[in-house]
């Protein structure tokens, strides 16, 4: 129908980056009318450009039950973003032609900014289940067909850029509400300019994911590892780092680390009277804000480190939720590659490293210059089509070549 030109015509664009910066820049001088007029463009590019991939899925995925809705949620947002290009700006009256009458109908410009808050949070609202029901998709997708490499690899490169380009929507998205929405009372009286602070103290959020992910641990194992912490603040050795970021990103990233940890400290010293301290280092030089949380949790091999971020290998069938009431510290489900994307969202990144039979480091990085914070975000292109189309190439390393073992062939050098 009239939505597939549509699509052609919005994924041509590719997306506008912002950085941290512009979107404090213009959290703190607000303007409903820019923020309209980028919006009603900026989203619906947003979304078709990953609703190009989504058509590129495996026909196997795209089938599924679960992946078909996700399919009709972006195709609803998209139609719902699309009316409002459509409207005219002027300065009193914003004019729309509705595609069904012949006669342009006149809608106040106060009434096109609360209906475009209204839909952005409907848009919200619909989405909120997006990584739920794509995991159960892949599910489905498991229960009912064999999944080759070729269709793994996919997944996992589509997945990663479905979740990043809806970490940026959902930021773009919230932005706009809380600063020109109604409930204004929840952030007016705060330093916080939408989602973000721009003095986020980046210990207390280490220490309030800590404590939040020590109370589960407590829970389920009866006791709980401390917390040792230091920083090192390298130009300014006794001030606090503080650093310009979305505080729920760095929470979620770190309440995720800090489980994985416990619970590996637990499983491996569950049976002493003592069990070794988490230690987080958190420190800021130039370009970089380093929050490494080490443990002596025994560790995992390094073949397995790849494995935690796989949202295939990831996906296992939920213990009945009914069977075990009080989630212990949850397995790793898509914690992981989650978190890296929120560092990934913003110029950071999230590394593992284990020394199999001791512990393992997991460092956080963030940017420490909010203007060097840029949007990573997902285009559709000739490069990202391919991707979905392409076979793997023939190995052209050792271990990935088949040899010729058996036999009387001669072995040549
Ligand atoms: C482990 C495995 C893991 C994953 C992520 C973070 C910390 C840890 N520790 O043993």
């Amino acid at each position: 129908r009239n939505i597939s030109k549509m699509l052609d015509h919005f994924s041509q664009y590719n997306p506008s980056p912002l950085s941290i910066k512009q979107f404090i820049d213009f959290g703190r001088n607000p303007c409903e009318r820019t923020s309209f007029t980028f919006l009603r463009k900026e989203l619906p590019v947003r979304l078709a450009n990953i609703m190009k991939e989504i058509h590129l899925l495996p026909e196997n995925l795209l089938r599924t039950p679960s992946a078909n809705l996700v399919n009709q949620w972006y195709a609803q947002s998209f139609k719902d973003l699309l009316k409002f290009k459509d409207l005219e700006v002027s300065d009193k009256i914003l004019t729309q032609y509705d595609t069904h009458s012949l006669f342009p109908i006149r809608v106040s410009l106060a009434m096109a900014f609360s209906r475009f808050c209204e839909s952005l949070i409907m848009i919200r609202n619909r989405h909120s289940d997006t990584v739920q029901t794509m995991a159960q998709g892949v599910l489905e997708l498991k229960e009912n067909y064999p999944v080759d490499q070729q269709t793994e690899n996919s997944i996992q490169y589509f997945l990663d850029r479905l979740y990043m380009s809806r970490i940026s929507i959902r930021m773009l998205i919230n932005q706009h509400t809380l600063l020109f929405g109604t409930d204004l009372n929840v952030t007016s009286n705060s330093r916080h300019v939408g989602s973000i602070d721009p003095n986020c103290d980046v210990v207390s959020i280490v220490r309030d994911a800590y404590e939040n992910a020590r109370f589960l641990c407590d829970q389920y194992y009866l006791a709980s590892p401390e917390l040792q912490l230091f920083e090192h603040n390298r130009n300014m050795p006794n001030a606090p780092i503080q650093v310009v970021y979305v505080p729920s990103h760095l929470y979620h990233m770190l309440f995720e680390l800090f489980k994985n940890s416990m619970r590996a400290v637990m499983e491996f010293h569950g049976d002493k009277e003592t069990v070794p301290p988490v230690v987080a280092n958190i420190s800021l030089g130039n370009e970089d804000v380093c929050i490494k949380v080490s443990d002596i949790g025994g560790g995992i091999a390094r073949s397995q480190i790849e494995l935690l971020f796989n949202y295939m290998y990831s996906t296992a069938p939920q213990p009945s939720k009914s069977a075990s009431p009080t989630v212990p510290l949850a397995g790793y489900g898509y914690g992981l590659p989650l978190s890296r994307l929120y560092a990934r969202y913003l110029q950071g990144d999230l590394v593992l490293q284990s020394c199999e039979g001791f512990g393992t480091d997991a460092v956080v990085y963030l940017k420490a210059l909010s203007s060097e914070a840029n949007e990573l975000l997902p285009v559709f292109n000739k490069t990202s089509s391919r991707f979905y189309k392409t076979t793997i190439p023939a190995g052209d390393w050792s271990n990935n070549v088949r040899h010729m073992t058996t036999g009387t062939h001669h072995r040549l050098r």
